[in-house]
């Protein structure tokens, strides 16, 4: 109908994106194969029956299962091109994309490897496709400080490539104190950072990320929320919230999609926007998301137009070339 074809045909970015959360199960088989790796799954129906998910954990122990595969260069520029070749048709024209190259160096594959593959597809996706994107390099909150420093590093080589740093994996038990000092470094070396914050975690690890890690937007940020000062600090910075609601329906954040906050955060005048987080995983890819709140928060059009314009508002494009695309 009328607002789902709205929703196809708005140019939009998307900015909380996992590319290791896009390998669709086939090609996840396809390069266990090719690879000659052993996974507990047989078919692609297999795969997809193991993806239900109690918590974060549950997911994010298959999520790295999963990236397994994952080992040549042409295996992370395939998973990259397919992809953006996907949420092209969606009218996608910016993307910020996270990666989280501790999960790949620990298993051996090269930093480089990794870097190369992805940054082959984002170049020819803007050629072939008109495509803008930025990288965000992720640490993994659940390994040591150390390990973090070790990736910033590797970072520091190939800033041209790299325009970010985030920090996601198990939220609970890691909150931002831990990466304080890794934060500080990444900015000094003139990284733009963000953070997983108050997905599973409370309003205060929000408020901890806005004043220790110094974070220029927030992902997901559901449980700032709970606090009306921290909200209204917020709406008054115009701090971007990137939400993931069928990502925070699949992980049980929320019981269900009507239960999504990206309703009150745009009534509490947030600048929120509406991302698929790991669309392979999640069963969603970011029109999904859209017509998930268009329809069970039953969101104006106007409204649908607003988080559009939101992506964009949000994302770390320079003013002039927001202009051009909003
Ligand atoms: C993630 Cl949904 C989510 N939360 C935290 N870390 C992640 N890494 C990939 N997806
Ligand atoms: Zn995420």
């Amino acid at each position: 109908d009328l607002s789902h074809a709205l929703i196809d045909n708005l140019p939009k970015a998307e900015l909380h994106l996992h590319i290791e959360g896009t390998l669709e199960p086939e090609m996840m088989l396809m390069m266990a194969k090719r690879n000659g790796i052993t996974l507990p799954y047989a078919t692609v129906e297999d795969v997809r029956k193991a993806y239900e998910f109690d918590c974060l954990q549950d997911f994010l122990d298959l999520y790295y299962m999963g990236m397994s595969v994952l080992l040549t260069e042409q295996d992370f520029h395939d998973l990259t091109w397919a992809y953006l070749e996907r949420v092209h048709a969606d009218g996608l024209t910016h993307a910020e994309i996270f990666f989280d190259p501790q999960a790949h160096t620990d298993r051996g594959v090269k930093f480089e490897t990794v870097l190369a593959g992805i940054t082959s597809a984002l170049e020819a996706a803007e050629k072939e496709m008109g495509i803008t994107t930025k990288l965000i390099m992720c640490f993994l909150r659940h390994l040591p400080e150390e390990e973090a420093f070790e990736a910033l590093e590797c970072a520091c080589k190939h800033k041209e490539h790299i325009f970010g740093v985030g920090l996601d994996s198990s939220e609970k038990g890691h909150p931002p104190q831990k990466f304080e000092r890794v934060f500080a470094a990444a900015r000094k070396e003139g990284f733009t950072p963000v953070a997983h914050l108050g997905e599973e975690g409370t309003a205060e690890n929000v408020r901890d990320g806005l004043d220790l890690l110094k974070v220029e937007r927030v992902d997901h940020g559901n449980h700032a929320l709970d606090d009306p000062a921290l909200t209204q600090r917020l709406a008054k910075q115009q701090t971007p919230l990137t939400m993931c609601p069928i990502s925070n329906w699949r992980l049980k954040g929320i019981p269900n999609l009507a239960a999504s906050p990206v309703k009150k955060a745009l009534d509490a005048g947030l600048l929120v926007t509406v991302n698929s987080d790991d669309p392979s995983y999640f069963g969603g890819y970011l029109n999904d998301n859209y017509r998930a709140v268009l329809e069970h928060l039953n969101l104006s059009e106007a409204e649908i137009i607003k988080l559009a314009k939101n992506s964009f508002a949000a994302s770390f494009l320079s003013d002039e070339d927001k202009q051009k695309q909003i």
